[in-house]
């Protein structure tokens, strides 16, 4: 499937007919609603969540969750961003033309497979951490519409024989990641720049895939998600500014 650079422009408001008829499309239709329903669940009544960072309207908390001594902590972000749309944040979320400019953790990133204008297979390499081996990740992205002024992007791990894993030097993730936005604005208003306030569920759930020390894992996390929230809310806001709001 050739996907145009028009296309990509903004998530489309209806799933594209292209996804609907790939192999993935049950298991992305699946797991984007089970994500999309758990992201604007509260952490309030759930036992074991802790609160690790918080920075004006950005609250993040973790699980701590090891399996067989390996770190698996569920993260679950909160944010609010005025003056963006949650179609404009998904945009530059789902879009691989902008990741570098605001993913920091990322060594190098490519396409696997350009699904339809609203799915794409990404294979990425992070940089390394010590003492770990290097990670790489093969996992499907998918952005799609939901009722409310919502958008979502859902990322989780896939395979492919082209991309097999633990050959090289990396040792494969497994990721599932969910960013939902939200936008509001005063009821009887028109929404505009001036008006309109989106709010954000990121979670993000990583499965190493291999050794790693907890405790350098877990202050990596507690460092580079905050940093990833900020900068990726602020460089939206930044690339919109003066633009005409796109709902
Ligand atoms: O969600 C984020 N980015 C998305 C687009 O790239 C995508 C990425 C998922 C991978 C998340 C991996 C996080 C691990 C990064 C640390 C380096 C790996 C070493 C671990 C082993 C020692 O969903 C933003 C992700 C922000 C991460 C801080």
């Amino acid at each position: 499937v050739e996907v145009t650079r028009d296309e990509v422009e903004l998530p489309p408001p209806s799933i594209d007919n292209r996804l609907t008829v790939h192999s993935l499309w049950p298991e992305i239709d699946r797991i984007s609603t089970e994500q999309l329903q758990a992201a604007f669940e509260g952490v309030g009544g759930q036992i074991g969540w802790q609160l690790f960072a918080e920075e004006g309207d950005m609250r993040m908390y973790r699980r701590e969750v090891e399996v067989d001594g390996m770190v698996m902590d569920p993260l679950k972000a909160m944010h609010k961003v005025r003056g963006v749309s949650a179609r404009e944040m998904c945009h530059y979320f789902f879009n691989p033309q902008y990741r570098y400019e605001w993913e920091t953790t990322l060594e190098t990133m490519n396409i696997v497979e350009a699904i339809s204008s609203d799915a794409i297979v990404f294979h990425q390499t992070f940089k390394r951490i010590w003492p770990a081996s290097q990670r790489d990740a093969l996992f499907w992205s998918h952005v799609r519409a939901a009722p409310q002024h919502t958008y979502v992007v859902t990322n989780h791990s896939t395979t492919n024989d082209e991309y097999p894993s633990n050959t090289g030097a990396c040792i494969r993730l497994f990721v599932t990641v969910c960013l939902a936005c939200r936008t509001q604005w005063p009821a009887g208003e028109t929404p505009s720049r001036d008006n309109i306030s989106t709010s954000i569920a990121y979670c993000s759930t990583v499965n190493p895939g291999g050794w790693a020390p907890a405790g350098v894992l877990r202050a990596v996390y507690k460092r580079e998600y905050p940093k990833f929230l900020k900068r990726f809310t602020n460089y939206v806001v930044e690339q919109c500014r003066g633009k005409p709001l796109v709902m």
